[in-house]
């Protein structure tokens, strides 16, 4: 009897958890980006996302906690087209998670990584995400097969076929585009480093220091995690990072000093907007 009343609560709560595999999933998803939908629209049509982008299933418990973040300065076109897709691809995934757009202020050269250990760290004074994902605003995923969960052991990219390079990797440690780790995964490697200035390399020294970190990076296939990039040319104030070979070369002296334990910035404003969450960051100067 004591048995019965302790266990009939749990058990359902229990029962509430979303099924391990979503009834909802499609598959290949046909993305077309012509024009850009209007912000009004892509609200309308996600009755259920809340201010700040967030989003839980509304019948079951969700399994998977994820963060997107998303770094950002002048891709206003761009963000629709992401938002557009990605919020009914998430729900499709019954997943509990929030979208997070890390805008870069003031017209120093542009930062990608630091902008993301910037987007980590104000997502995890949130809540306490099982996953986060890093994540390229040009890249539209294009099948729902393709899970936005973590790997609980490595780092994993996903974006491992993207049109721009005919559906294939460009080289075999590519890890830029679309990625994800559990904080315990993204705290063991640093974090990202703070020092990439423009355009290039990043990606690469996270992949190195994965490696140094003693873990390696797991992907997902080919034939599941294909993207459709939007078309753009090359941003102005994120030229090629002249520096980036040389940073490379030094990253396995650099890593252990320069990320998440010495990330320094000024928090310009973190507001709700209604399909994600809007961090401005004053991240300084390029020295
Ligand atoms: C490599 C870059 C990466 C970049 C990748 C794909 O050469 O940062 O090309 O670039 N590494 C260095 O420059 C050291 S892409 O074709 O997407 O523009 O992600």
């Amino acid at each position: 009897y004591t048995n019965l009343t302790f266990f009939t609560p749990v058990m359902k709560e229990l029962q509430r958890y979303c099924p391990a595999k979503s009834p909802l999933l499609v598959g290949p998803l046909k993305v077309t980006l012509l024009t850009a939908p209007a912000l009004r629209r892509i609200v309308k049509k996600n009755p259920y996302v809340r201010r700040g982008g967030l989003y839980r299933p509304p019948h079951c418990l969700a399994r998977y906690k994820t963060a997107i973040i998303v770094p950002h300065r002048n891709r206003e076109v761009h963000l629709r087209h992401l938002l557009y897709h990605l919020h009914p691809f998430l729900q499709r995934q019954q997943l509990h998670y929030r979208i997070y757009v890390i805008h870069q202020a003031g017209s120093q050269t542009f930062n990608r990584a630091k902008l993301l250990n910037v987007g980590v760290r104000e997502a995890m004074k949130d809540e306490d995400w099982d996953c986060l994902f890093l994540h390229d605003i040009d890249l539209i995923p294009e099948n729902d097969y393709n899970l936005y969960v973590c790997d609980e052991t490595y780092p994993k990219h996903f974006s491992s076929a993207i049109n721009k390079f005919n559906y294939r990797l460009p080289y075999w440690t590519y890890f830029g585009g679309v990625s994800a780790m559990t904080p315990e995964q993204y705290m063991k490697i640093n974090g990202f480093p703070n020092t990439y200035w423009g355009w290039g390399g990043e990606d690469d020294d996270i992949a190195f220091r994965v490696k140094y970190a003693g873990l390696r990076m797991v992907r997902v296939p080919l034939h599941i995690g294909r993207y459709k990039m939007v078309d753009h040319k090359q941003d102005k104030g994120n030229e090629q990072n002249n520096k980036r070979f040389d940073l490379l070369v030094r990253s396995p002296d650099k890593w252990r000093e320069d990320g998440m334990n010495s990330l320094e910035y000024h928090l310009v404003s973190k507001r709700l907007m209604y399909l994600y969450t809007n961090v401005t960051v004053d991240i300084g100067p390029n020295p």
